[in-house]
């Protein structure tokens, strides 16, 4: 079983996650962790905390002589703008944030108490460990990657760029789509057999998990909902040198909440970011007067990031369900396995 935690606040000392279930014998390459980190900070309409932060990860445990050894990886971030102690309280909630609701479950007066956990700082944390997963995934030839489909409904790249940038001269925010897919997924991972072994719904919940996300599909999605099914399904071939294969892929390489060896296509939306320079009513907490929202530095579009993210929680996803089809502990004997089930479908 493979599993993580994280720790961290948006603007706490550092952010920490911890892996736990990586075989032995991986090749760690902490400038491939970085190059992800790096990736996760770019994109268009991104805010000024981007410039302040340089992510880089300092990897704390797990490895020797740069080989995997089993044990629990534990890498840490550190975080160039630590000034949780001296940043004023928030007693406006933001609409559309974590705010309200956490102050209200957690007994708080101070809605920065929810904010440095709830913030999407987080993610870093988990782009981390993620892209240790994606080098595992890469020793089996699986590979991820994203791109962003559209913002503000638009879908060319300048029409895009623009609709960020009008956002950005609104003082307002903008949401958008993004594609994740995974190549060279073996057929199997997943199960039919339970609920919560079921691919799709475990990708859906990592998808969700993306802070602002707000829908996921999955290759033809809610396209489905328009067409015949003798439109959609993918119809079945096979031939020598491919073993069985399809000339569509609407199921978006999941059937049966069991991958089908075709590529993974998972599409998510997400909402706007939710703190605005032109704030939108709330109601003073102490006060329980109306009051404007209160206006922390943000980013007006993170569609791009977003996408880096999303690789990364579904390489831990389909990490994690490959471990679980061909064993652990040992990357050797896991590859063994790999190859001797490749033979037996053919
Ligand atoms: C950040 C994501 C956003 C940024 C944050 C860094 O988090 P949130 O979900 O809270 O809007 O705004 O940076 C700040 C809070 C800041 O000080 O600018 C990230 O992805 O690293």
């Amino acid at each position: 079983m493979l599993r993580y935690l994280t720790a961290g606040e948006s603007h706490g000392k550092a952010l920490v996650a911890i892996l736990e279930g990586m075989p032995t014998g991986l090749k760690l390459d902490v400038n491939k962790i970085n190059a992800e980190l790096k990736r996760r900070q770019s994109g268009f309409g991104r805010g000024r905390r981007m410039q302040i932060e340089k992510d880089k990860a300092q990897i704390i445990s797990g490895i020797r002589k740069g080989l995997t050894l089993g044990s629990p990886i534990a890498l840490l971030i550190e975080n160039k703008d630590f000034s949780i102690e001296r940043l004023p309280k928030v007693t406006c909630p933001r609409p559309g944030h974590a705010d309200l609701a956490g102050l209200l479950k957690y007994g708080f007066s101070d809605a920065r108490n929810v904010l440095e956990r709830a913030s999407a700082r987080e993610t870093a944390a988990r782009v981390g460990i993620g892209a240790i997963c994606k080098l595992f995934l890469n020793e089996f030839r699986i590979k991820l990657s994203s791109k962003v489909i559209s913002i503000a409904g638009e879908t060319d790249l300048q029409a895009m760029k623009e609709a960020i940038l009008k956002a950005m001269a609104n003082k307002d925010t903008v949401g958008g789509v993004f594609e994740v897919v995974a190549r060279g997924v073996p057929v199997g991972l997943g199960s039919y057999v339970q609920a919560d072994r079921r691919l799709d719904g475990r990708l859906a919940q990592a998808m969700l998990s993306i802070p602002a996300v707000k829908a996921v599909e999955f290759g033809l999605g809610f396209g489905y909902a328009e067409k015949f099914g003798s439109e959609v399904h993918d119809a079945i071939y096979y031939n020598k040198d491919r073993g069985y294969f399809r000339k569509s892929n609407n199921a978006g390489g999941i059937e049966g909440g069991i991958s089908n060896g075709e590529d993974i296509v998972i599409r998510a939306c997400l909402k706007p970011i939710s703190t605005l320079l032109h704030p939108l009513d709330s109601v003073n907490i102490v006060s329980k007067k109306r009051a404007l929202a209160t206006v922390e530095r943000s980013d007006i579009c993170v569609a791009e990031s977003a996408g880096v993210v999303a690789e990364a929680v579904s390489a831990l996803v389909l990490a994690d369900a490959l471990l679980e089809k061909f064993g652990a502990d040992n990357l050797l004997d896991i590859k063994k396995a790999y190859q001797d089930y490749q033979k037996r479908i053919r």
